[in-house]
């Protein structure tokens, strides 16, 4: 009710900013049923399950772009939904009504690097890959990697702040991001493009736009500090008989490995067998545990590393901590080793509606989550998977970064179905809350967890956040209806 209708003059208006062709812009609001089929992407996110009815996409090619479109958008009181490559998973990239989707796609050029500092500047558009290999072939990698680096760009993964698979070796963005450039609402253009690691003069303003998800405004450019590619990656994947025995492991990988440990990734038997039923790939281990870990390694030697991370197995095999395990002999094992905990999400997405919590919670009580759950929606009569749907639920799995206590609670179902949803929250939520977990450890509140944030922020702290958000935004047009 509060925001403009877009009209055929609005559209007019943005065709002068930004020239005639479909590359550029995408009209439904002269003819929606012509441009249905161009639209359909960007209204649909990456599980299908949020679903937007924008009639404009704006494909701006350059900050004064972005910042004339905000401008203009901001006067005529037009909501606006920034979006990057769409893979975020709390409903945050795609509109709730019609609001104007801001891609960011043609935004993605490389803008500079410095081969000694390790220091990239590039277009919010870019894809997380080709950063990555553009980094390789300089003897550089991106400080963050993740399932969807294919298709996400850095702008969205700034924005919601993500933190991958080697966050407990490279840290979290709000570390290695060294300047952004952004545009708020009314246009103005923040320059805060820094190059430096040090810059102790005033608010650091750009960790505000880390993890904002589009809600102050557009990121349009990044400055980040990237390391040195390792000279040698190692991987050992090994089973185990309890939860108990995956704290072990931990605990010694980051004892006996210590500096070159660059992630710890643990998976239920669950989730493994659900990949497996997907791709149908030949297991890693001859026989199923209950726990996984994945281990990798990453350092200067590869001799040096591989007979750590050889003398870390037999230790652990020793000791009793793990059952049966294997290293990656080639870099194709080790991808197909990878494979088995980067491919979770997209092998679970293959099988129908997918439940998620990305949650953040004590190691120690970490995967009792996933066992109370499973107990709950059992206890509920949902469990069991059968074709008439009486029993929706197909599997409650756990996985995620151990390293980080980041736990990926999946509830694996045919369909979406809210007698699902209602066991599932607020039981979730109150259950993390009461160990003083966090119910977004990395994707963000997006449309799916905002009413949650009680949860994990006091009323004095949500306050603080509306504040900022009326301070930035304060006609409401950015990404409205989601994060608070
Ligand atoms: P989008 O999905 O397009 O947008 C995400 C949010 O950011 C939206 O609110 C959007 O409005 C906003 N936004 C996007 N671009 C901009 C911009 N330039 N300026 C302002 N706001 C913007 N996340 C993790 O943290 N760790 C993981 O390991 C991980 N693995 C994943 C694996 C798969 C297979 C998938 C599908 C997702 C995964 N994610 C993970 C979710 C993660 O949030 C995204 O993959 C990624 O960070 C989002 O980037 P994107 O460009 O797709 O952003
Ligand atoms: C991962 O770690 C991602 O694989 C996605 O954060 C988790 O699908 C999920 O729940
Ligand atoms: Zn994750």
């Amino acid at each position: 009710g509060r925001f403009g209708r877009l009209t055929l003059d609005h559209v007019a208006h943005f065709r002068s900013l930004l020239g005639d062709s479909n590359s550029a812009l995408i009209d439904g609001v002269a003819n929606a049923e012509a441009a249905a089929d161009d639209l359909e992407p960007f209204n649909s996110d990456w599980m299908r399950k949020y679903r937007g009815h924008t009639q404009l996409v704006l494909k701006p090619a350059s900050t004064t772009e972005v910042s004339q479109i905000l401008k203009y958008c901001n006067d005529n009181m037009l909501a606006v939904v920034p979006q990057g490559g769409n893979t975020g998973l709390v409903g945050g990239s795609v509109p709730v009504f019609d609001e104007i989707v801001l891609s960011m796609s043609r935004m993605s050029q490389i803008l500079e690097f410095d081969d000694v500092s390790g220091t990239l500047v590039a277009e919010a558009g870019c894809i997380l890959e080709v950063a990555d290999q553009y980094l390789a072939a300089r003897g550089y990698i991106f400080p963050l990697d993740l399932g969807a680096k294919g298709s996400c760009h850095l702008g969205g993964n700034l924005s919601t702040n993500a933190g991958g698979l080697r966050l407990l070796r490279y840290g979290s963005l709000h570390g290695t991001v060294l300047g952004i450039e952004a545009v708020l609402p009314d246009g103005t253009v923040v320059d805060d493009l820094s190059r430096l690691r040090k810059n102790n003069t005033g608010y650091d303003l750009k960790q505000l736009f880390i993890g904002a998800e589009g809600t102050i405004g557009v990121i349009t450019k990044v400055s980040i500090q990237c390391p040195q590619r390792p000279a040698a990656q190692n991987v050992a994947f090994f089973g185990l008989e309890s939860y108990e025995h995956a704290q072990r492991a931990f605990r010694e990988a980051k004892g006996q490995l210590s500096e070159i440990l660059s992630a710890f990734e643990l998976m239920d038997e669950g989730s493994q067998a659900l990949v497996h039923r997907v791709t149908g790939s030949k297991r890693p281990l001859e026989s199923t545990h209950p726990f996984y870990c994945l281990i990798e390694t990453s350092g200067s030697n590869a001799d040096h590393d591989s007979e750590k991370l050889s003398a870390f197995l037999e230790s652990v095999m020793d000791k009793g901590i793990v059952a049966d395990g294997t290293l990656a002999q080639d870099e194709t094992q080790l991808r197909a080793l990878w494979a088995w905990r980067e491919g979770i999400t997209e092998a679970l997405g293959h099988l129908g509606g997918v439940f998620k919590y990305d949650v953040s919670i004590p190691l120690a009580q970490m995967y009792q989550l996933v066992e109370d759950t499973r107990a709950r929606v059992a206890e509920a009569g949902l469990l069991g998977d059968d074709a008439d749907g009486t029993h929706p639920v197909r599997a409650v799995v756990g996985y995620g970064h151990m390293g980080d206590s980041n736990l990926h609670l999946n509830i694996s179902t045919r369909r979406f179905d809210p007698r699902i949803e209602k066991v599932l929250e607020p039981f979730v939520y109150e259950w993390i809350a009461q160990r003083q977990g966090s119910i977004s450890a990395e994707h963000g509140l997006g449309l799916a967890k905002k009413k949650y944030i009680g949860y994990s922020r006091s009323e004095g702290m949500v306050g603080l956040m509306k504040q900022i958000k009326g301070l930035y935004d304060p006609r409401g047009i950015m990404n409205p209806y989601k994060y608070i």
